[in-house]
């Protein structure tokens, strides 16, 4: 059997992953993406005993017996190159659509990103769309995120916006792009607006956060990001306007006790 290391998919994923984080959208443990892998071109590779089970704490039913190669919750897409066994995952649904069981990876016993329900419900948005859909990539894109704080938050004004800041848009997404207000991450609540998001659109902003992507490759998916990126980029350079939007301090304490840090209260007002 191939090492999976050789698989052309693995090969890209590890270089879109290196890739990400050079252009410093993937800062520290920032982003995870998600890819549907045909059981097919996994034969080669894998003989699909499964290592272990993990809950995946919310339903996913609509993708059971889907497999997914997956970025580890915690991990460094810097790292990824360096090992990929212990930063990736490859999983497969269960057909209860709530566990999954482990095919290959995470090797330090560890779990696919904090954001799966945002990718699983994505997923079964875009495949209700498209049948070919396959990945999900979400990354905190520099310049998208700086328009989250300077621009009024609405799907509509958002994407006219980007299409005015360079020709290629209104070609590349021309469904346009949905907006979502700041909300806590990592959850399922933000998963399920994502997805409705998803619905219409392949590309949703997390406002003060970042962006999620979908596509039917890896090479689809990162040239939308990219060209949002690169647009939001010429907003952010051409404007000079006042910050409308923040993260407020209630959602700050919100932010903080989710992720039950000890954080310095009397910096907060
Ligand atoms: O920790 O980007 O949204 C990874 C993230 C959370
Ligand atoms: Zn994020």
């Amino acid at each position: 059997m191939d090492t999976i290391l050789n698989a052309p998919f693995m090969v890209e994923l590890i270089n879109t992953c290196t890739n990400m984080y050079r252009l410093g959208w993937n800062e520290r443990n920032g982003g995870n993406i998600s890819m549907r892998i045909d059981e097919v071109d996994l034969k080669p590779y894998l003989d699909f005993q499964p290592l272990r089970r993990i809950d995946l704490r919310f339903d996913a039913k609509p993708l059971a017996g889907i497999i997914f190669a997956v970025t580890g919750t915690g991990k460094y897409f810097k790292n990824v190159e360096y090992d990929p066994a212990l930063n990736l995952g490859i999983i497969r649904i269960r057909p209860d659509g709530t566990n999954a069981d482990v095919l290959w990876g995470f090797s330090d016993g560890g779990r696919p990103t904090s954001e799966l329900p945002s990718h699983l419900r994505s997923h079964i948005a875009r495949l209700s769309k498209d049948s070919e859909h396959r990945v999900v990539m979400h990354c905190h894109s520099t310049n998208t995120l700086a328009m989250t704080y300077v621009h009024p938050l609405d799907d509509k004004q958002f994407t006219r916006t980007l299409w005015q800041m360079s020709t290629e848009c209104i070609v590349v997404f021309p469904e346009g792009i949905g907006d979502l207000p700041w909300m806590l991450c990592g959850n399922d609540e933000i998963g399920r607006a994502t997805a409705r998001k998803m619905e219409d659109y392949r590309l949703c902003i997390w406002a003060q956060h970042g962006i999620f992507g979908a596509g039917r490759t890896l090479d689809e998916t990162f040239g939308l990001i990219e060209t949002v990126e690169k647009s939001a980029e010429i907003y952010i350079k051409t404007m000079k306007g006042p910050i409308i939007n923040t993260i407020t301090d209630s959602e700050l304490r919100i932010l903080a006790e989710a992720f039950k840090v000890d954080y310095r209260k009397d910096f907060l007002e």
